[in-house]
C-alpha cells in the first residue's frame, strides 16, 4: 500500500455533535462486544414493540447447528414502526421525495400520513386477495413510490416480499417466483430509465408462462404504456387501491418471522434466497442508518441504489423510515439527461447525506468536473459509498469535487447477507483513509483468517480471508428453503465463523481494507454476479460446448466479465456469433450479466482430473500472464499458449 493511501483524513468540522464521537465509539464498541445482551437489549428499544422481548441474543455458529435468533420472544410490526409511530409528531413531514426519471416531470413529496394511507390501501388489496402472514409476494418494479408501498404493505400484513431487480430477465424472474413459491407478482407497465423504457409487464407476461397459473399479477399503470392484459390474472393495482380503505390493522409479527427474501449470487449456479427477519433486521438497519450517516431530524437523505438490491431495502426504505427520515427515491440514472443529474438533484432537494457506488463515481469522474461545478452542493454534509472497494483516485475526486474537502466519506462494507453496515467509519468518530472501510460497527467482531490453515491472524498488519466471529442482529437467518446450504456456504469452511467470501487486509492502525471476493463471485458495477451463473447461461446456447467466466479489472465497472468459450465441433467463431452470445446472456439473466469480452478457446486449461484452472484464466484475463505460476499439473499445457496469443484484454 502506498504511503499516500494510508494518509488519514481528520474528522471534518461540524461533527462535534455527531451521534458518536471518538470516545463514544471506543466505549460503546467495547460494551457491544463484552456484553451484547446489554448493548442490544438497549438498542432494541429504538423500536415500538407490541410484545416487549425478554430475551436478546440466542445464536450458534456451530456447523450443523447454526441458529440465529434475536429478540426472539418479542412481537412487532415493521410498517407500524416505519409509519404509524411517526404520525403523531411528523404526519405532515415528507417521508419520501420521489424524483422521476425525467427532470421535466415534477418531483413528489410524500408525507408520512400519505405514505401510511397508501400502504394501508395496498395492504388491504393484498389481504382481500387472500394474502396471509407468511405468504410470499414478488415485486418487479421501477424505482417508484409503489415499490416502497408494496414492501411496507407486505410487512404490514406479515407477507414476505421478494424483490427482483427490474433489470433481470423474464427467466430470472420466473425462477425466483417459483423458488419462493409466491402466488402474487406486483409489477408495472413500464420502467422509464435514462429516457428509455423497459417493458416490465411484457417481461412479466413471459415470466409467468413458466409459473403456476395460480399466480396473479398486480400491475401499476405507471407510464400508461400499452400492455397485453390477461383477464382473470392481471389486475389494475391503482384502481383497487383507490377503492380500498386507508385503515389496516397491522399483523403482530414475531421478531424472528421473515420480513423478506432477496436472491443473491453465490459461487454456484443457482442464486440463493437470503432470508431476513423482522426484529433484529430493523433494529440494525435503523441504528446503522442513524450512526453511519449521522442522520438527524430534518436532514434530507439520498441513497442512489435500487430497491432491487439490499442497499435499497436497508438504506432507502427500512432504516430511514424507521428513523422518521426524509428519504429520496430516484427513478433515473446518473447520466440522464447529462452527467450532472445527481448533483442537480442534490441541489434541487438540498440533500444532506448522499450515498452511492464507486462505479457511479468513476463513470461521472470520466465526464469531467464541469458537471459537478454547475450545481450548488452546499447542503451536502456527508458522502457515502458501497458495493465494492473504492480506488483512491475516485475517493479523492469525490472528496474534492463533490464534498469540497468538507464532507466525511463513509466507505461502508457489508453484504446482502449482513443486512446492514459491518465495517464503516462513523463520521464523528473515525478518521478515514481513502480505500479503507476502516473499523467495525458496534457488535461486529471481524477476524482475519489464513485462507489455507484457517488460523486467526493476530496483530497488525494481517492479511487473509474476512470472517466474523459472532452474530449481529441484522444477519441473514437462512437460505430460503435450504438451511443446509446456508450452513455449508457460510459456516463450514471456517468452523465457528461466518465466512464473508471476501479477502481482507488489516493495516498497522487496525484499519480494514477489503481486497475483493475470494470465491467465484465477481463484482460488476457493484452488482454481484456468480461466474457459474454466466457460464450456465453460455453453455445453454446450442453452439457452445464449454465456457469459463472470470472477472478482470475494468476502469469504470470495477470488474468486467471475461468469458472463454469453446464452440461445438464444426461451429466457426465469428463476430456475429460473439454478438449473439452477448445478447443471449442478456436475455437469460439480464443486461448486468453481459460479457464484456468473449475469447474463443479451442480448449480450456484443466487439471488431469478435469477441473478448470481458473487461476490461469484469471491471470490471462488480467493481462498478467507473465506470472502464471505452476502449470505442470495441466492435462494439456499447450492450450495456455493459444489462450495467451489470442487474449482479448491487451490493455
Ligand atoms: C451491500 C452490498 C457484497 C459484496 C461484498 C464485497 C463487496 C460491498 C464494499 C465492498 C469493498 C466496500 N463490497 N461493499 N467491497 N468495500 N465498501 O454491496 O451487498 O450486493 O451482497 O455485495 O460487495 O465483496 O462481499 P452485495
Amino acid at each position: 500500500m502506498s504511503a499516500e493511501a494510508t494518509e488519514k483524513y481528520a474528522i471534518p468540522q461540524g461533527f462535534e455533535n455527531a451521534h458518536a464521537g471518538p470516545g463514544d465509539y471506543t466505549r460503546l464498541y467495547a460494551e457491544s462486544i463484552d456484553d451484547p445482551d446489554a448493548f442490544w437489549g438497549r438498542e432494541g428499544k429504538r423500536l415500538d414493540w407490541i410484545t416487549p422481548y425478554t430475551k436478546v441474543k440466542n445464536t450458534d455458529f456451530t456447523f450443523g447447528n447454526v441458529s440465529i435468533k434475536w429478540f426472539e420472544d418479542g412481537q412487532l410490526n415493521v410498517a407500524a414502526n416505519c409509519i404509524d409511530r411517526h404520525l403523531a409528531t411528523r404526519g405532515d413531514q415528507t417521508a419520501i421525495i420521489f424524483e422521476p426519471d425525467s427532470p421535466d416531470d415534477e418531483a413528489q413529496h410524500i408525507t408520512y400520513r400519505h405514505l401510511g394511507e397508501q400502504v394501508n390501501r395496498m395492504a388491504n388489496v393484498l389481504r382481500d386477495m387472500g394474502v396471509k402472514k407468511g405468504d410470499r409476494v414478488v415485486l418487479y418494479l421501477p424505482m417508484i413510490p409503489e415499490a416502497a408501498y408494496a414492501m411496507l404493505a407486505c410487512a404490514r400484513i406479515g407477507a414476505i416480499h421478494s424483490i427482483v431487480f427490474a433489470g433481470f430477465s423474464p427467466d430470472a424472474l420466473s425462477n425466483r417466483i417459483n423458488d419462493s413459491g409466491a402466488n402474487i407478482l406486483i409489477t408495472a407497465d413500464e420502467a422509464p430509465r435514462g429516457g428509455r423504457k423497459t417493458a416490465l409487464k411484457s417481461n412479466a407476461d413471459q415470466a409467468l408462462l413458466g409459473c403456476s397459473d395460480r399466480v396473479k399479477c398486480l400491475v401499476v399503470k405507471h407510464t400508461g404504456g400499452q400492455t397485453t392484459w390477461t383477464e382473470g390474472r392481471d389486475i389494475d393495482l391503482r384502481a383497487l387501491m383507490a377503492e380500498a380503505s386507508t385503515d389496516c390493522e397491522p399483523e403482530a409479527m414475531n421478531a424472528e418471522d421473515p420480513l423478506f427474501v432477496l436472491y443473491t449470487s453465490g459461487s454456484t449456479g443457482k442464486p440463493k434466497g437470503v432470508v431476513h427477519t423482522t426484529g433484529g433486521y430493523l433494529v440494525f438497519a435503523a441504528m446503522t442508518h442513524q450512526y453511519t450517516f449521522d442522520y438527524h431530524d430534518g436532514d434530507i437523505y439520498w441513497c442512489t441504489a435500487d430497491v432491487g438490491w439490499v442497499t435499497g431495502h436497508s438504506y432507502i426504505v427500512y432504516g430511514p423510515l424507521a428513523n422518521g427520515a426524509t428519504t429520496l427515491m430516484f427513478e433515473g440514472v446518473p447520466t440522464y439527461p447529462d452527467a450532472g443529474r445527481f448533483w442537480e438533484v442534490c441541489a434541487k432537494h438540498k440533500v444532506n447525506q448522499f450515498y452511492t457506488a464507486p462505479t457511479a463515481i468513476r463513470a461521472l469522474m470520466g465526464k469531467g468536473k464541469e458537471f459537478v461545478e454547475k450545481h450548488d452542493l452546499s447542503s451536502l454534509r456527508l458522502l457515502g459509498t458501497v458495493g465494492e472497494p473504492i480506488n483512491p483516485e475516485a475517493w479523492n475526486w469525490y472528496n474534492e469535487h463533490v464534498g469540497k474537502g468538507k464532507c466525511p466519506i463513509v466507505d461502508t462494507w457489508w453484504q446482502t447477507e449482513t443486512g446492514g453496515h459491518l465495517i464503516t467509519p462513523l463520521p464523528g468518530a473515525t478518521e478515514t483513509k481513502p480505500g479503507s472501510a476502516t473499523v467495525p460497527f458496534f457488535g461486529v467482531k471481524p477476524e482475519i483468517l489464513d485462507a489455507e490453515s484457517a488460523k486467526v491472524q493476530e496483530g497488525n498488519p494481517a492479511e487473509g480471508v474476512l470472517c466474523i466471529a459472532d452474530s449481529w442482529p441484522g444477519q441473514m437467518r437462512t437460505v430460503w428453503g435450504d438451511h443446509q446450504r446456508f450452513m455449508e456456504t457460510y459456516f463450514q469452511q471456517y468452523p465457528g465463523y461466518y465466512f464473508t467470501g471476501d479477502g481482507c487486509r488489516r493495516d498497522e492502525d487496525g484499519y480494514y481494507w477489503i481486497t475483493g471476493r475470494v470465491d467465484d463471485v465477481i463484482n460488476v458495477s457493484g452488482h454481484r454476479m456468480g461466474t457459474a451463473e454466466v457460464e450456465s447461461a453460455l453453455v445453454a446456447h446450442e453452439q457452445v460446448a464449454e465456457a469459463a467466466v472470470v472477472g478482470y479489472p475494468h476502469s469504470v465497472k470495477g470488474q468486467g466479465i471475461y468469458a472463454y468459450v469453446t464452440l461445438m465441433n464444426g461451429i466457426e467463431p465469428s463476430e456475429d456469433l460473439r454478438k449473439e452470445l452477448v445478447k443471449w446472456v442478456r436475455s437469460e439473466i439480464g443486461p448486468i450479466a453481459s460479457p464484456d469480452l468473449i475469447q474463443w478457446a479451442p480448449g480450456l486449461p484443466k487439471t488431469r482430473s478435469g477441473k478448470i484452472m481458473r487461476r490461469i484464466l484469471r491471470k490471462i484475463a488480467e493481462n498478467d500472464y507473465g506470472a502464471l505460476g505452476d502449470t505442470s499439473t495441466l492435462a494439456e499445457p499447450e492450450v495456455v499458449d493459444d489462450l495467451i496469443a489470442n487474449r482479448m484484454n491487451k490493455g
